[in-house]
């Protein structure tokens, strides 16, 4: 049975605080889903929302949260079996919905949608025990999937899977990972791994460093302790000439106005991080002389989203995660503001 109240994290304002407390359970429209949630990851992207980093407002009062995974437990009077299941284990992910339309979603680049519904920015998301989706978004989690586990690659891990994609690197060639200690870093660096490519892993402290080599990282430079990144990224590749991709996930803007210093002639720089009002910086002549290419890549298509999701349920994918329970968010967030997560913190739903 649904209940009408369910707990929730809500913030009223920017800046927070977060209030752990009872709110309605919202309703699906005709072709929405409702999910009873039972993990959610936290990303970077909800401590943005909450700190105002962005220029796009968000809803509120808000409850944020993108990863959420759970079980289809209502829908709407036009979502059929063919569509979304009831009882399904299904994920929220950032992209809530999107119009399918309009001439991005047309050609399958939904997160280029016009008037698209962001969970946890512009529509509340999954730091709540039932969340509402598109039934057309939802992604479809494989069975016999841990939803814990899984609930981090409905955003971190589909982003990350789109970003080294889009690089166009190719199997044996090499990529470097900025930010491989964090949510989408540990992750990219088992992606890249996944997908036949060496990577060198960009990111500060013993215990990030070694999840990153764990996981499959052959070389890790440390940012805070380095006196020459640039040199030292060229000098981990096999030829010196550094590596074909560069993968920025930091929340940081120095690494932004550094990636294409050590990116290989041809080579490119992928944007996915989202520091507050950071630029990107290239220099020209060098830029110029060694044809590099800097392009950036948001979340991914449900496509994409599938195809993350298989080679998780293949085993390909470990998630480097932390269980609390959802009151607890505001300590994730101290925690991620100090830059002291290595790897995921995921969120237990009560029950
Ligand atoms: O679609 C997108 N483009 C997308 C999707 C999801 C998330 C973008 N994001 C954005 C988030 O909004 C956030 O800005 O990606 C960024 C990373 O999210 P995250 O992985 O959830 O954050 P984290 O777990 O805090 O990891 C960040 C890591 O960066 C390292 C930190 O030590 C941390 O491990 N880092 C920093 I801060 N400065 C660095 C530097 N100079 C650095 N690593 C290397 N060099
Ligand atoms: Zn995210």
């Amino acid at each position: 049975k649904i209940p009408t109240e369910q707990w929730a994290q809500v913030i009223d304002k920017v800046g927070g605080p977060l209030q752990y407390k009872k709110i309605p359970v919202a309703k699906p429209g005709p072709e929405e889903v409702l999910v009873n949630i039972k993990y959610s990851g936290v990303c970077h992207t909800d401590l943005h929302a909450v700190n105002g980093d962005w220029p796009i407002p968000t809803k509120l009062p808000l409850v944020g949260g993108h990863e959420g995974a759970g079980i289809v437990v209502a829908r709407g009077e036009l979502v059929t079996d063919e569509i979304c299941k009831i009882g399904e284990a299904v994920g929220v992910k950032w992209l809530n919905d999107s119009c399918l339309s309009c001439t991005f979603c047309q050609q399958a680049d939904e997160p280029l949608c016009l008037t698209p519904k962001l969970s946890g920015y512009t529509v509340d998301g999954s730091f709540q025990q039932y969340a509402i989706a598109s039934a057309r978004h939802v992604a479809h989690i494989p069975e016999g999937v841990p939803l814990d586990e899984v609930s981090p690659v409905l955003c971190a891990g589909i982003t990350v899977y789109k970003g080294l994609k889009e690089s166009g690197a190719k199997p044996g060639q090499t990529v470097a990972i900025v930010g491989a200690g964090g949510g989408l870093g540990s992750l990219a660096v088992q992606y890249a791994k996944a997908m036949g490519l060496h990577s060198i892993g960009i990111d500060s402290g013993e215990e990030k460093k070694n999840l990153a080599t764990k996981l499959g990282a052959s070389a890790f430079i440390d940012f805070a302790t380095s006196s020459d990144i640039v040199k030292d990224v060229k000098a981990a590749t096999k030829d010196g000439l550094g590596p074909h991709a560069v993968i920025l996930v930091a929340v940081n803007e120095k690494p932004f106005q550094q990636a294409a210093e050590y990116v290989r002639p041809r080579g490119t720089v992928i944007v996915i991080g989202l520091p507050a009002k950071a630029y990107i910086r290239a220099p020209v002549f060098e830029s110029v002389l060694k044809m590099i290419r800097i392009q950036a890549s948001y979340v991914g298509n449900r496509q994409d989203s599938e195809e993350a999701l298989d080679f998780f349920a293949r085993g390909l994918i470990k998630v480097p995660f932390k269980t609390v329970d959802l009151k607890d968010l505001p300590k994730v967030y101290e925690l991620m503001h100090a830059g002291q997560i290595a790897g995921r913190y995921v969120l237990k739903m009560p029950d």
